[in-house]
């Protein structure tokens, strides 16, 4: 102990005088995780109350044993490591603390793990994603949209307030997004956050990761929000929070251990962002360390991962959710700034437990050097491999917008796509037009609906496993974060028009819906368009052309990013559509003119002409 230590303990002993002491009845107010499975590696607990200091900590269930415990100073948290036997029976778990001639029980349990088919089947190339933000989406149930722990957070006229969506909501249009042609949603974080913080409506300020916030609804509500995803065949993608908790966590006050957090309320660093010195080997970490430690643009808090406690908290909470729902993957919240070690043991450990898992990390950044350097599957030049499954294509959102809506060549699509090879699985990369951090497409200066339809088909006939941002596919506008977030019309009270329903979208909303309906059903019957290679044709000042092959399922593409309708004359010789000897239009593109190794046709203006080949 620090002479400091010594001296701050023998004045609190004088503050709070022999009571403290003498009552010192120890006190359980929270243990995470609440519960764990068998056949699972055997979880660190980190109980929270008071007096626990000095505690003896007893196993009284057969196949438990307490393998080792760890107090924090001031008493207000355990840990206890055990170990569990292979002769554990599921149910509870009688774990005694005993001190100051008292006891006091840890309520816990062991479960039987889920079938291995109960979900954990990762996503890939086959699979389109819908990106839904909890609070926006839908409000299946209005009794929690004012709950009576956190009184005036709901409020919809106010754009970083509480609107009632909640996972009730999300579940009541799954066969909406179903219908529409997905496979697989992403929904934001749910974990328990203050509410008070304006913007906490997001999710990602959790002051306790192990409950659904109650403005989401349930444990189960999220569990059968799953369930059911999962009888219409699709999957569930949660995102993960590693980096940060919320300003109001109680760590933030009582830390379990000195170096749980980087650094103090008073006294910490700040994260700017400025990650892509990281994967340039000629910088000297020193200065970029800040990002890694930081806090969050000075807005959240920073988890130690380094601490191997803590990377032990947040693989388990992470692995918790996972159970506990039977999900399919994970999001990883802002990947780049949490120690690439820390994910390269998340993933090894994460894999062992569900092997077909899938995990797509945030690299928020233009340039595939940077987002791929932070890719799993290799190691770079600091001797780590992320882990991570994919990441999102960031790269290719900011040419794909740049290309549409500032009128770049289109043949910047494939200077980028040339940069795949930096990707261990480039077929992987998520890849989206937006989402809850960008501008909707529909936001920017000169985005039009063509425009928009022309991305649609890019996006769903080029290499990636597709995202939508909700409210894209009815051309939904907004600004900046948060009118980026705006509610899904027909999904609230009172709303005056329904757009899950037909009836209920304007001209314009149905045009936009029923062409993205259209390609996933195109998608999803043509092989070639989920996984097959991607090759280039050709390319002009305002043409881009583009097959996908999948052996005898062939496909061709080729967009007109021009005002007007261009000619085109694109030569097949040297492709592999050399030997093609016909073109059969899809989804609303003229008849071409294929003859000779040359096709020919009038592609009109801001759109992406699909053609079957034989
Ligand atoms: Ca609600
Ligand atoms: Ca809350
Ligand atoms: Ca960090």
């Amino acid at each position: 102990m620090r002479p400091g230590r010594l001296w701050y303990s023998i004045a609190l002993s004088v503050l709070l005088g022999a009571v403290a002491f003498a009552q010192g009845v120890p006190v359980v107010q929270k243990v995470d995780p609440p519960n764990w499975w068998l056949d699972m590696p055997a979880p660190m607990l980190l109980v929270k109350g008071e007096n626990l200091a000095g505690v003896q900590v007893k196993s009284q269930t057969p196949g438990i044993i307490v393998k080792r415990t760890r107090f924090e100073e001031t008493g207000h948290y355990l840990f206890i490591w055990m170990d569990v036997s292979t002769s554990a029976k599921p149910g509870p778990v009688r774990l005694q603390l005993q001190g100051n001639g008292s006891s006091a029980d840890v309520p816990f349990s062991l479960a039987a793990r889920r079938p291995a088919t109960d979900g954990f089947q990762g996503f890939g190339p086959d699979d389109v994603i819908y990106l839904i933000m909890p609070d926006r989406f839908a409000d299946g149930d209005t009794s929690n949209d004012s709950p009576p722990q956190s009184p005036g957070t709901y409020d919809r006229s106010k754009a970083r307030a509480y609107h009632g969506g909640d996972l009730r909501g999300i579940r009541q249009h799954l066969q909406y997004l179903h219908d529409l042609g997905v496979t697989t949603i992403w929904i934001n974080p749910i974990y328990d956050n203050d509410n008070h913080s304006p913007g906490d409506y997001h999710g990602y300020a959790a002051v306790d990761f192990y409950a659904a916030d109650e403005h989401f609804g349930t444990l189960a509500d999220y569990q059968d929000l799953i369930k059911d995803a999962h009888r219409l065949g699709m999957k569930v993608l949660l995102d993960v929070v590693v980096n940060h908790c919320g300003m109001k966590h109680p760590w933030l006050d009582i830390s379990p251990e000195p170096d749980w957090l980087n650094g103090t309320k008073q006294n910490h660093t700040i994260s700017d962002g400025a990650f892509q010195a990281i994967p340039d080997q000629h910088v000297p970490p020193a200065q970029w360390k800040h990002v890694v430690d930081g806090w969050f643009f000075n807005v959240l808090p920073d988890l130690n991962q380094n601490n191997p406690d803590m990377a032990q908290y947040l693989l388990q909470n992470a692995v918790w959710w996972a159970e506990e729902g039977g999900l399919d993957g994970f999001r990883l919240d802002t990947f780049p700034y949490v120690p690439r070690s820390f994910w390269s043991e998340f993933h090894k450990s994460l894999f062992q437990i569900y092997p077909h898992f899938a995990s797509v990390g945030e690299v928020f950044n233009p340039d595939p050097t940077v987002t791929s350097f932070f890719d799993g599957g290799q190691p770079r030049y600091d001797g780590i491999d992320s882990g991570v499954s994919t990441v999102f294509d960031f790269p290719l959102f900011f040419t794909m917008r740049d290309v549409l809506l500032k009128d770049k060549q289109p043949d910047q699509l494939e200077q980028i796509l040339r940069e795949d090879w930096l990707y261990p699985h480039p077929e992987r990369l998520v890849t989206f037009l937006g989402n809850h951090d960008t501008v909707r497409f529909m936001g920017e200066p000169g985005a039009t609906r063509a425009k928009l339809k022309a991305a649609f088909a890019l996006l769903l006939t080029m290499r990636g496993i597709p995202q939508i941002y909700y409210g894209d596919e009815i051309a939904m506008p907004g600004g900046g974060d948060p009118d980026n977030r705006r509610d899904f019309p027909g999904g609230f009270p009172g709303d005056q028009r329904n757009a899950f329903e037909p009836s209920g979208r304007t001209t314009d909303q149905q045009e936009v819906f029923e062409y993205l309906h259209d390609l996933l059903q195109l998608r999803r019957k043509h092989p070639a368009l989920r996984h097959g290679k991607q090759w280039f044709l050709g390319s002009g000042p305002e043409y881009f052309a583009y097959a996908r092959i999948d052996g005898n399922n062939r496909f061709m593409m080729i967009f007109n990013n021009a005002e007007h309708a261009e000619q085109i004359h694109l030569d097949l010789t040297k492709t592999p559509l050399a030997n093609a000897t016909g073109a059969n239009p899809q989804i609303g593109a003229p008849t071409g003119q294929l003859s000779q190794e040359y096709f020919d046709v009038s592609v009109p203006s801001r759109t992406v002409v699909v053609y079957a080949m034989e």
